[in-house]
This record gives C-alpha cells, structure tokens and sequence, in this order.
C-alpha cells in the first residue's frame, strides 16, 4: 500500500482519466469525482476527466466528462472496481498507465498500481486518507463528495467495516473544511412517493424461505405498472436490512434493454458475493450484486442462497 507511489504516477500525466464501476452507487460517484476535484485544486494545469454514465438519481454528484477520443498518453485510475469488464465508459488497455484504488475483495490485477485495502469502508476513504497522507488539499466540493461516498457505503457509520480510522479520517475531513455535513443528506435520502409505493410492493409480494431468505422476482409487466425501473428494487433494498425473519434478502428485476436480470442482494451474516459470482456477479461479502440472463437461472440463484442461508443457520 504506497500512496506516494500514486502521487507519483499523478504528477507525472497531463491528462487523467479517472473511472468507476458501471452502475455506480455515492461510493463510486463519490471517488471517483472527488479525486478529480482534488487532482484539479492541486494541480490546475492538468486535465482531468471522470468517465462513466450519468445516473439521473446521483446527479447532485455533478456531471461526467466527455473523455478525449485519444487517451494513449493519458493516466487511468479507477476507483471502486476490482474487476476490469465492470469499469464504466472507458477500456483500460487504452491508457499508458492504470492505478486501481479499491476495497472489494481482490478479484484480478488489470492495472500497474493496485492499491488495495479491503479493511477499508469506502473508495472514498481511501481517497481521503490519499490526500492527507499526500498532503494534498481537498476542496470543499471534493469534501462533500467524498463524505457522501463514505456515508453511502457504510449505512451512515452503520455497518461493520466502518472502523476508528473511518471516524478519524472523516472527523478530520470536516475539520479541515469545515464540511456542513448534514446538510448533505436530505439529498441523499430523499424519496419520490412513487418509490416509496413501490417498497410497499415489494413487502406485500416477498416470499420468505424457512431458511430466512426472502425473494422477489420482478418481471418487466410489473415494472411498468409501477411506474418503476430495473435499478429501483436495487436502490431500496438498505430498508429491508433490518427484518427479524430475513437472514438474506434479493431483489430480481428484469432488464430488458440489456437482456438480463438485475440482482440485488443484502445479508445479515451469510456470505453472499462467492454465489454471486457464479452469476455474472459479485462484490462484498454482505452487499452484492448479479445479473443472470434468464429467470431460470434466477432460480438456480436463489436455490443456492437459500442454501448458504440454511448452512448459516445450523
Ligand atoms: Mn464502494
């Protein structure tokens, strides 16, 4: 774990690409812009350029930059993304140089710098703990950012990876710019009434196993009528984290414009991202995700969590 070595390689390029996982969540927005503030603010002569798409529910992050058509002299870091087929908007090979910096478990090596620690919260911790230990100066801006990302990731401090060096980075964080952070969440959990019926939706049809796993499969019909997307499911499955009688939870919405079936799923103990991966998936041990092509493998799926969920339990 070298941040100097990042500092290093950043000094060395004029033009910086900085990318995240597709499907990008407050962690992976929050990184990946937030370094680019920090980059920017430290150093004003270079370009810096965040990759990916847009996401019409994280817009207060800000916008995504057009990335120039030719970036073979340029610098690559990503941020939040262990695997190299889930970067968003730009293909590695394309750079002259690539830095990961990611704390998901290490899934494989596709960058010359891979910074990784998976004792760590967030990306966005570990970009803070980036500018402190490179003595960089972190904007405003970038700060927001970054609280947000950590925020995102842990449940508001909540969950179990969040640790005294996330207090202590992000205590200083708001020392150091004097972040107001609550006024940053009613942005960040802010609901259209719309969602909220549809969460409804979701409790009244869960089919609860007698091993604890609650399932949900969405069809594309359903969605519709709810006036809902494939991502939504995902986006509020944190509200169904604290239910006695569910041990794992996975949401499936059917994707129609990318053929396949978006999964989402959440765990109070059993280790869900092994399964996951066997999927088209993977990420944390608690909190994965995975995109089946069909329901017939859905099911598949759900047999198999069901499964760990029952080798849990005894
Ligand atoms: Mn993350």
């Amino acid at each position: 774990m070298n941040f100097k070595q990042v500092l290093k390689q950043i000094k060395k390029y004029n033009e910086i690409v900085i990318a995240r996982h597709i499907g990008g969540d407050p962690d992976a927005y929050g990184s990946s812009i937030g370094l680019k503030e920090i980059i920017q603010y430290n150093f004003p002569n270079k370009n810096v350029y965040v990759a990916g798409a847009p996401s019409a529910k994280f817009r207060y992050f800000g916008d995504m930059d057009r990335v120039p058509d030719d970036v073979s002299n340029a610098l690559l870091i990503v941020t939040d993304t262990p695997d190299r087929r889930r970067v968003d908007g730009v293909l590695p090979t394309d750079f002259k140089y690539r830095i990961k910096i990611d704390h998901h478990p290490f899934v494989e090596k596709f960058c010359e710098i891979e910074l990784i620690d998976n004792t760590a919260s967030s990306a966005s911790q570990m970009i803070i703990e980036l500018a402190f230990k490179c003595k960089l100066k972190i904007p405003y801006s970038a700060a927001e950012k970054l609280f947000m990302g950590v925020v995102g990731d842990t449940g508001r401090f909540m969950y179990s990876y969040t640790t005294t060096k996330t207090f202590d980075l992000v205590s200083k964080l708001i020392k150091n710019t004097n972040l107001n952070f609550t006024s940053l969440y009613p942005q960040m959990y802010l609901r259209s009434y719309n969602d909220y019926k549809f969460n409804a939706y979701i409790t009244n049809n869960l089919v609860i196993t007698d091993n604890k796993l609650a399932y949900l499969k969405i069809t594309n019909d359903v969605l519709k009528e709810n006036n809902v997307d494939a991502s939504t499911a995902g986006n509020l499955i944190e509200t169904f984290n604290n239910i006695e009688e569910i041990l794992v939870i996975i949401l499936c919405s059917e994707d129609l414009a990318n053929n396949q079936i978006k999964c989402s799923i959440r765990s109070r103990g059993p280790i869900v991202n092994e399964v996951a991966a066997r999927f088209n998936g993977g990420g944390h041990a608690l909190a994965s995700g995975a995109k089946p092509k069909s329901f017939e493998e859905v099911d598949e799926l759900i047999k198999a969590l069901d499964e760990v969920c029952a080798d849990y339990l005894k």
